[in-house]
C-alpha cells in the first residue's frame, strides 16, 4: 500500500505525530493509498522552512532566475505528464481525457504564464509638484507577501492547486499547501519535480491532512503564515476568514457557486445542448463553474429538455483508464450521500424527474463505487432547496422564461455570484444580458473557456478578490511607494 507523506523542506517525511488515513478510490471504493496526517508540529515545521526559504536562497534570486525555474516546472510536469495523469485518475475517477485535455496541461500552464506575467508588468510611477517648484517622483516596487497558505479542493486538484501556488511563486513568495484529503496525489508529485528541476528547498511544502482540528485549520491559524488563498465551499471560506482575522491576514477566496445558464430561443440549438450538457455534466457535475439552473426560452423549452434528457441517458459510465467512458464517480461515499439526499429532496419537494434521480446498475467489480446517475428535473418553484443550493453533482433543474427582464430576474435571485453561460446568436442582446447578471464570469456561446491573463473570481458569496493575470499580482505581492524629492 502507497504511503503518502509530507512534503516539507524538499524531504517527504511522515507525520511526527504517526497518524494516518485512507484514500479510497471512487470508482470501486477499494483503499488505494494511506496519507499522513499533518499535526500542528508538522505544520510549524513547513512553515518554519517555507520562512527559511523565504529569507534565504528563494528570496536572494533575481527575477530571472526565478522566471527560468518555473519555465522548468511547468517542462518538468509535461515530462512526467502520465504520471500526474495517472495520480489524478486514481484521486478523482473522472475520464482520462479530462485530466489530458483539460486538468493536466492547465498545471503546466499555471506555471508559464504566470511566470511571463511577472515578467512583463511594469511598476507604477507618478510625477508630483511640490510647493518649490522642483516636484517629486513616486514609484512603486511590488514586494512579496510572504509565507502563502495554500488550501485546495478535490474537484480538479492539480489545476486548482497549481493556480495558487503559480502565481505564488511566480511574484516570490514560498507556499504551505494543504490539498484536499480527498485527492492528495498530484500536490504530493509535484513535490519531486520541484526538487528535479531545483527550487530551493522549503519553497513548495505541503501539508497532507483534514479541515477542522487537523492540518487546514493549523496552516490557516498559523501566526507565520501572511495570506491565505483558498478554493472550496463557501461556509469553509467562512471557518477561514475567521482564523485569518488573527493577525488581519489577507484572504482571496474561490468560493461556490449556484451557476445559471441561459438560452434563448434563437440559440443554435445543437450548440446550446451540447454547451449545457457540458456544463451541468462535466466531471460529474464537480465544477464550481457548472450549471444547475437552466432557464430556456420558452418557445423552445420542451424540445430543449427533451435534448439534454438523451445527451444524459447517453453517458458512457466506466473506469477512467476505459477510452470508451465518459463520466466517471463522484468523488467519494460521502459526497454521493449528499447529492442522493438532493435527488430524494426534488422529488418531496414536487420536481418533475426528466431523467435520473438514483444509482446507475454497474458492473459488479464497479458496484461499491460512488456512482450516481446524471439527473434533470423541471418543474420546481425557485424556492425549492434543489433550485437554491450548491448540490455539486451532476443535476441540474430546467425552467422555462419569457423575455430577458424576467432571465435576468431569475438569474440574479441567489446568493452566489460565480458564473454564467449565456447562448443566443442575437449578439447585442448576449452584451446587455452579460453586463446585468452579477457573477465574476459569463460566457457567451461557450463555457469554462479560460485565458489566465484574466480576472477569475466570485461576487457575493462566490468568493472575495480576483485572481489570473495582473490581479494575481495584487494578491501575491504588496506594493511598496517609494517618493522620492527632486
Ligand atoms: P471544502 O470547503 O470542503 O474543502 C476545501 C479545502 O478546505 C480542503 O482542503 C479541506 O480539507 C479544507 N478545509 C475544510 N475545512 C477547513 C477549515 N475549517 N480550515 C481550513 N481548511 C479547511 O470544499 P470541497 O468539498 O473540497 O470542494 C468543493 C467546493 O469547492 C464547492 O463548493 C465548489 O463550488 C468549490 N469550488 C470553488 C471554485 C471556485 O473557483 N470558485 C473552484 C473549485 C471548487
Ligand atoms: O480555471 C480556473 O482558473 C478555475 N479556477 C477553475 C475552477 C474550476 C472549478 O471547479
Amino acid at each position: 500500500m502507497r504511503l503518502i507523506e509530507n512534503f516539507i523542506g524538499g524531504e517527504y517525511v511522515a507525520g511526527q505525530g504517526g497518524k494516518t488515513f485512507e484514500k479510497r478510490s471512487p470508482v470501486d471504493n477499494r483503499v488505494i493509498a494511506r496519507i499522513t496526517e499533518a499535526g500542528q508540529a508538522d505544520v510549524d515545521a513547513a512553515v518554519r522552512a517555507a520562512r527559511a526559504a523565504l529569507e534565504g536562497e528563494w528570496g536572494g534570486l533575481t527575477l530571472e532566475q526565478r522566471v527560468d525555474l518555473l519555465y522548468g516546472v511547468a517542462d518538468e510536469i509535461t515530462r512526467r505528464f502520465e504520471d500526474f495523469v495517472a495520480a489524478e485518475m486514481a484521486d478523482t475517477g473522472q475520464p482520462s481525457h479530462v485530466m489530458r485535455h483539460v486538468f493536466i496541461p492547465r498545471g503546466a500552464a499555471n506555471f508559464k504564464v504566470f511566470a511571463d506575467v511577472v515578467k512583463n508588468v511594469p511598476a507604477e510611477s507618478f510625477q508630483m509638484a511640490t510647493p518649490d517648484g522642483r516636484g517629486a517622483l513616486n514609484y512603486g516596487i511590488r514586494v512579496p507577501k510572504g509565507v502563502i497558505g495554500v488550501i485546495s479542493p478535490w474537484n480538479a486538484p492539480f489545476l486548482l492547486m497549481t493556480w495558487k501556488v503559480g502565481p505564488a511563486l511566480a511574484c516570490g513568495n514560498t507556499v504551505v499547501v494543504k490539498p484536499s484529503e480527498e485527492s492528495p496525489h498530484t500536490a504530493a508529485l509535484l513535490g519531486e519535480v520541484m526538487n528535479s528541476v531545483g527550487i530551493p528547498k522549503g519553497v513548495y511544502n505541503v501539508v497532507q491532512g483534514f479541515g477542522p482540528d487537523s492540518a487546514g485549520e493549523f496552516l490557516t491559524r498559523h501566526p507565520g503564515v501572511d495570506a491565505i488563498t483558498f478554493t472550496g465551499e463557501t461556509r469553509t471560506g467562512a471557518a477561514i476568514m475567521k482564523a485569518a482575522s488573527d493577525g488581519m491576514r489577507d484572504v482571496s477566496f474561490e468560493l461556490g457557486g449556484k451557476n445559471a445558464g441561459i438560452v434563448f430561443a434563437d440559440a443554435d440549438f445543437d450548440a446550446a445542448v451540447d454547451g449545457i450538457f457540458r456544463s451541468a455534466f462535466l466531471n460529474t457535475g464537480q465544477v464550481c463553474l457548472g450549471t444547475e439552473r437552466v432557464y430556456v426560452e420558452r418557445p423552445i423549452f420542451e424540445r430543449f429538455v427533451a435534448a439534454l434528457k438523451t445527451r444524459a441517458e447517453a453517458v458512457k459510465y466506466g473506469r477512467p483508464e476505459d477510452h470508451a467512458a465518459n463520466y466517471g464517480p463522484l468523488i467519494s461515499q460521502e459526497h454521493k450521500q449528499k447529492v442522493m439526499s438532493y435527488y430524494r429532496k426534488a422529488v418531496e419537494e414536487g420536481a418533475t424527474l426528466v431523467t435520473g434521480g438514483g444509482e446507475p446498475a454497474m458492473p459488479a467489480e464497479l458496484a461499491e463505487g460512488a456512482w450516481v446517475q446524471p439527473t434533470i428535473w423541471t418543474g420546481l418553484p425557485e424556492t425549492a432547496a434543489v433550485v437554491r443550493e450548491e448540490i455539486f453533482g451532476p443535476c441540474c433543474h430546467i425552467r422555462p422564461f419569457d423575455g430577458e427582464d424576467e432571465v435576468v430576474k431569475l438569474a440574479n435571485a441567489t446568493d452566489y455570484g460565480l458564473s454564467t453561460t449565456i447562448w443566443t446568436t442575437n449578439l447585442a442582446r448576449a452584451h446587455r444580458v452579460a453586463a446585468r447578471v452579477e457573477v465574476g464570469i459569463t460566457w457567451i456561446n461557450s463555457w469554462f473557456l479560460r485565458d489566465l491573463r484574466t480576472a477569475f473570481g466570485g461576487s457575493k458569496q462566490s468568493g472575495i478578490g480576483r485572481e489570473g493575470g495582473v490581479h494575481s499580482l495584487e494578491f501575491y505581492t504588496e506594493t511598496r511607494n517609494i517618493c522620492v524629492k527632486l
